[in-house]
């Protein structure tokens, strides 16, 4: 049985709420042959990388996918790449605030996904939640998130895979917020689902050839 470190955030912003998180309560932690373990982050760059190389150490998992809020896409979205640079206007939830800056001034520019990302957004689309597959995760807390992640697998895990995706609003999010997109929090929750099966599905897979 492969077992799947899914993470997702606390709310940040003007949100009280944040789907990447609320939808994971809603998934088993056991379902078709993979073990579900689940873990919630702070929206914090400066405390990302040690939070997740704890839960990494401590669960052992065949794959690690983090999830966060990207407000404003009509669809979930497995991220391609995550770039070494930290730059929002919005501050995280320590008050911390990066105005373009590397997140790793020794490491390299970027980071591939090396979960399989294709097969993830069209496994979300099969279960008929909207997908598609997203080449920036932006330079906020999400992409350090999915970069710091990267490197650690790298250097310590390497036989890990890891990636990140990013989920819409949920509907009660953007009551009285006319055109902006969102979908049920039942939706997003069986988006996530498919997705982490995907992972443990390409591992097998790769597993059992010759
Ligand atoms: N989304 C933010 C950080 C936390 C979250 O859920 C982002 O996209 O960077």
């Amino acid at each position: 049985m492969k077992t799947i470190l899914l993470t997702g955030f606390a709310p940040f912003g003007a949100d009280t709420f944040n789907p990447s998180w609320e939808a994971l309560t809603l998934l088993p932690d056991r379902w078709s042959g993979v073990r579900l373990v689940k873990r919630r982050l702070p929206v914090a760059y400066d405390r990302v990388a040690g939070l997740l190389a704890q839960a990494v150490e401590e669960v052992r998992p065949d794959g690690v996918l983090c999830i966060g809020q990207a407000g404003g896409r009509t669809g979930l979205t497995p991220e391609l790449v995550a770039i070494n640079w930290k730059d929002a206007v919005l501050p995280d939830n320590d008050g911390v605030q990066y105005g373009g800056v590397p997140i790793c001034p020794e490491g390299p520019a970027a980071y591939f996904a090396t979960v399989p990302v294709k097969e993830m957004a069209a496994a979300i689309g099969q279960a008929g939640v909207p997908a598609s597959l997203s080449y920036s995760a932006g330079a906020y807390v999400c992409n350090t998130t999915m970069y710091c992640l990267l490197r650690l697998l790298e250097g310590r895990y390497p036989d890990l895979q890891g990636g990140f995706l990013h989920v819409p609003y949920a509907c009660e999010q953007v009551l009285g917020r006319p055109g902006v997109p969102s979908l049920p929090l039942p939706l997003i929750a069986e988006g996530i689902q498919a997705a982490a099966l995907a992972v443990a599905e390409g591992l097998e897979r790769a597993e059992n050839r010759p």
